[in-house]
């Protein structure tokens, strides 16, 4: 029988990202999720949402941080659910999240108040919160139907170890499954065997780091991980005249289905969506602003397509 393929990705993980303690237990959470939500004819993605953090100290003071609100993970994974999909959103520790994304500038003592001035009596004020009743049944809804899966990460290391997980508990799905990467992942770390103990000295002078390149998880999660999955990765840049270029040498890189291009400040009202094939771009127009449309809506409904297309694909080539 031949060996399982260990890549040098998986002994880089293992040497320099200390993997959390409770892998094993969300892995196995994942894929029953997975399992349970293909068997009732469900198709899953797997979102990734929020920035990740990279520690300068092994008892950390300091670090840097990936910039990302999670607006866009958060407010995907909405899409999705009500696309009929089911959904681990792999998200950093309060970073925006499904539904409550739409009540996070709100201070919760203004939103109640006594009815009738009676103190044993509080009610919603509908005037700070108008779409709540709207909002909450659609989260009772996907909350009933255990239709999200919520999971944690803080740092880039639990990121990396966290998305092994997921991408292995997906893999019994097949074709089923996408992957919608949209943290902001860091592309630099020290290594855990690198990194001092305790907090940095000023009083040693001026702070010189070193740091070294983060593997490129993409590569084994199409190639060996979940290599029948959709996988779409986002491609951020701050200068535009090079976006759609990296986003294609992505594609040619990987051999994935799909990257989603977007420029940081732009990202809320433009995107592009590229494929080997197909290059979509995707605008916000003054129209859809005024009637609260969300690009995110495009992006789903540009993705699920395209995700539908590739199972007919998998399964006309498995017959
Ligand atoms: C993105 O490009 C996301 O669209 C944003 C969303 C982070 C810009 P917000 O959370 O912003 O709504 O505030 N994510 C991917 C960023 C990233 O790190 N991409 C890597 C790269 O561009 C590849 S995995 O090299």
């Amino acid at each position: 029988m031949a060996e399982p393929r260990i890549s040098s990705i998986d002994g880089k993980l293992a040497e320099d990202f200390a993997a959390p303690s409770h892998i094993e237990e969300v892995k196995e959470k994942m894929a029953a999720f997975a399992r349970c939500h293909a068997e009732a004819g469900r198709r899953v993605v797997l979102i990734t949402s929020g920035g990740t953090k990279v520690p300068l100290e092994s008892r950390t003071v300091r670090f840097l941080d990936n910039f990302s609100s999670g607006r866009r993970g958060a407010s995907s994974a909405e899409y999705f659910l009500d696309s009929g999909y089911a959904v681990i959103f792999l998200h950093r520790h309060r970073s925006l999240y499904p539904y409550t994304r739409m009540f996070l500038t709100i201070n919760m003592l203004d939103a109640l108040q006594f009815k009738g001035g009676n103190p044993g009596d509080v009610v919603v004020n509908q005037q700070v919160l108008p779409n709540i009743a709207k909002v909450l049944k659609r989260y009772q809804e996907v909350k009933d139907g255990s239709l999200l899966l919520p999971i944690e990460f803080n740092t880039l290391s639990e990121y990396l170890h966290l998305l092994k997980a997921a991408a292995q508990a997906l893999s019994s799905i097949g074709s089923k499954a996408m992957f919608y990467l949209a943290a902001a992942v860091s592309d630099f770390y020290i290594p855990t065997s690198e990194m001092p103990e305790h907090k940095i000295q000023s009083s040693d002078g001026p702070l010189q780091l070193s740091m070294k390149m983060v593997p490129k998880i993409l590569s084994p999660l199409v190639k060996d991980w979940a290599p029948e999955a959709f996988v779409t990765s986002f491609k951020l840049e701050t200068d535009a005249s090079i976006l759609l270029d990296k986003a294609r040498r992505a594609l040619d890189t990987y051999r994935h289905q799909a990257v989603v291009a977007n420029v940081l400040d732009s990202r809320r009202g433009y995107v592009v969506v590229v494929t080997p094939e197909t290059q979509a771009e995707l605008i916000l127009t003054e129209d859809d602003v005024r009637n609260e449309v969300e690009i995110e809506e495009m992006i789903v409904s540009n993705l699920t397509s395209a995700h539908t297309k590739f199972m007919t694909q998998q399964d006309g080539s498995q017959k």
